[in-house]
């Protein structure tokens, strides 16, 4: 009941938000073009196919009078230039006017409008995505912060299969994320808001639970927003601190990093950094609300809401994760 709920009623509640993964619903000069192209697009084609299924019904009926009258068929000289005209020229015409089109919107979105400030690298994992701040030493999962108003460079890579990454209102297109290859896009949101990404590459079992959130804020909150990222508070209080040993004896830092606290001797963690964990809204890639009764459902068994999710339950006693999930709280 939990899981239908969950699986059901979040996606209903974060539709609330309306057209948050449109792309007929651009917030972005990039994301424009494309609408742009498929309005036009899209009226073209559905005139035309008007044209064709109105032209259709009108010879289906001069047979059937013609018929009647026992002409026979004949195809005359104004016949033979209507099929010239209208099933070769026109259709040729309309063809390569999208080519053009195509190509030409192709190329306006190739490049932001502006030098970008900011670097941001998203690297795809088995369903979740890492984000990362090089200028600012920031590393978070599945949430995206950008100033409104100015382009990002969005630099994207894999760590295990090929995922692709895509938000439809704010990027010009979706970008293939290969392993050992880096690939570039960018992204500019021109109002602040809440975007809705998506991996758009068939990756496995919870490809469709791979999403992303991208929050777009005025300036000086990006600004605020980067500076309260500060690891390692200092604990004191006593459940917390039994909550970090228990973070060490359930094993949980052999795939996370907390950043003063644990590192995974290997690079590339497979589980998300989890040193600003409660910076986030959600859990598991926009699967769950990040409340306490989540995040301790997720430790016990994370497959119940994501199942074949590359972690593994932890049968913790109450008192333990009570003590784990009051530490990981403290993780701003
Ligand atoms: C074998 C590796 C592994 C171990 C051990 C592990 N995790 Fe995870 N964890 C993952 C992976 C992989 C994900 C990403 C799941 C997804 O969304 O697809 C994850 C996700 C999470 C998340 C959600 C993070 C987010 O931002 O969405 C939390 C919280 C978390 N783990 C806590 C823990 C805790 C606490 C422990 C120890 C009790 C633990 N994990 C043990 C691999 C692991
Ligand atoms: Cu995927």
């Amino acid at each position: 009941m939990r899981r239908w709920a969950a699986s059901v009623l979040l996606p209903v509640s974060l539709s609330a938000c309306g057209g948050w993964q449109s792309t007929l619903d651009p917030a972005s000069p990039g994301a424009s073009n494309i609408a742009n192209l498929w309005w036009i697009m899209f009226w073209t084609t559905g005139v035309l196919s008007t044209l064709v299924i109105g032209g259709l019904f009108y010879a289906v009926y001069r047979a059937r009078r013609h018929a009647r009258d026992e002409e026979g068929d004949r195809v005359g000289g104004t016949e033979r230039g209507f099929i010239l005209v209208a099933g070769a020229a026109m259709p040729t015409l309309v063809l390569i006017s999208f080519i053009v089109l195509s190509v030409r919107t192709g190329a306006s979105i190739s490049e932001p409008p502006g030098e970008p400030e900011l670097t941001i690298e998203v690297i795809g994992h088995m369903f979740w995505w890492e984000v990362r701040y090089p200028d600012h030493d920031i590393t978070t999962a599945n949430e995206i912060h950008i100033p409104v108003g100015a382009p990002v460079d969005v630099r994207v890579t894999s760590a295990d299969v090929i995922h692709s990454f895509w938000v439809p209102q704010l990027a010009p297109g979706k970008v293939d994320m290969i392993p050992g290859r880096t690939n570039r896009t960018w992204m500019m949101a021109e109002e602040p808001g809440r975007f809705r990404g998506q991996c758009t590459e068939f990756c496995g079992v919870q490809h469709a639970l791979m999403s992303l959130l991208v929050v777009a804020m005025p300036e000086e909150d990006f600004l605020a927003w980067i500076s309260d990222r500060l690891p390692g508070t200092e604990l004191d209080d006593p459940l917390e601190l039994r909550g970090r040993e228990v973070f060490f004896e359930a094993g949980c830092q052999s795939c996370h990093t907390i950043q003063g606290v644990s590192e995974p001797e290997f690079l590339g963690a497979p589980g998300p950094d989890l040193t600003h964990l409660a910076a986030r809204s959600t859990l598991g890639g926009l699967t769950i609300e990040n409340t306490r009764e989540n995040l301790t459902a997720w430790i016990l068994d994370p497959h119940h809401f994501k199942p074949g999710v590359r972690m593994p339950p932890s049968p913790l006693s109450g008192e333990d994760v009570g003590a784990l999930v009051a530490y990981l709280e403290t993780l701003q």
